[in-house]
């Protein structure tokens, strides 16, 4: 054996013994195979007292026109959004997940059958409500401070970010979001997830963070307006992003 590969071998032999054990823990803890129904994480201490709610739009429904169309506010918001409130108040009744509040609930939410009605409806009512705070008539054109210097720093420019997340929203078959997300690590990453998935479900999602910027590409989001054409409402999109609310979550995401 050539010196550097016995070394190499050596070395690796090493690791391993002393991973071992390791892996073997990280192994018996996120094997999909007996992985659990229910709650991963343990229980959280806060728990709800009320049901959930549709929580009122920030502006009126006309208030994005032209770029969002005042009927698909209404029925986005007053019917989908609503829909989604109603079947999360029925689909937790009688679950581990009755008294949870929202972000427990899809931070723990798993894949198994048995969680698939609150996982549809609980991230449907977390991603609209997210979804509305940042959108806003008239506010900044652009990020700026500590947001314009990530996105610059991460994708060369504020434009070059808005090409990979509208080329990212144009890939997502069928219904799902797409995202701008900080990871655990602070860095921006740019991310798609199928139905109401979102990247905070951290038992399902493929890459787990904390969104500050979020699209809805369901066809319900812009059928009416669009009919098929996904691309003429993801630019529409881009003015009337809040971008001050962008910003003050990503300053929050980072600290
Ligand atoms: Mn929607």
């Amino acid at each position: 054996m050539e010196k550097r590969t016995f070394l190499k071998t050596g070395l690796l032999v090493s690791v391993g013994a002393v991973m071992a054990p390791f892996i073997q823990a990280c192994k018996s803890t996120v094997s999909a195979a007996d992985k659990p129904a229910g709650n991963v994480l343990p229980a959280p201490q806060n728990r709800r007292a009320a049901a959930f709610t549709l929580p009122p739009l920030p502006y009126d429904t006309a208030a994005l026109e032209p770029y969002v169309d005042k009927l698909t506010m209404e029925i986005h918001h007053g019917k989908h959004h609503q829909a989604y409130v109603n079947n999360l108040n029925d689909a937790v009744k009688g679950t581990v997940y009755a008294d949870y509040e929202l972000e427990d609930i899809v931070s723990r939410i798993t894949a198994a059958d048995s969680d698939k009605k609150i996982r549809n409806n609980a991230g449907g009512h977390w991603n609209h409500s997210f979804f509305w705070q940042i959108m806003s008539p008239g506010t900044s054109a652009a990020p700026e401070g500590k947001l314009a210097a990530a996105l610059t720093s991460t994708y060369t420019s504020v434009d070059k970010f808005k090409e990979e997340f509208t080329n990212a929203a144009k890939g997502v078959f069928g219904s799902g979001w797409v995202w701008l997300c900080v990871a655990k690590d602070k860095t921006l990453f740019i991310s798609t997830t199928p139905n109401q998935d979102n990247p905070l479900m951290l038992q399902i999602a493929g890459k787990t963070g904390t969104p500050v910027l979020g699209l809805d590409v369901w066809e319900h989001a812009y059928y009416l307006k669009h009919q098929n054409k996904r691309p003429d409402y993801i630019s529409a999109f881009f003015n009337v992003v809040n971008w001050k609310e962008v910003g003050a979550r990503y300053e929050k995401a980072i600290l």
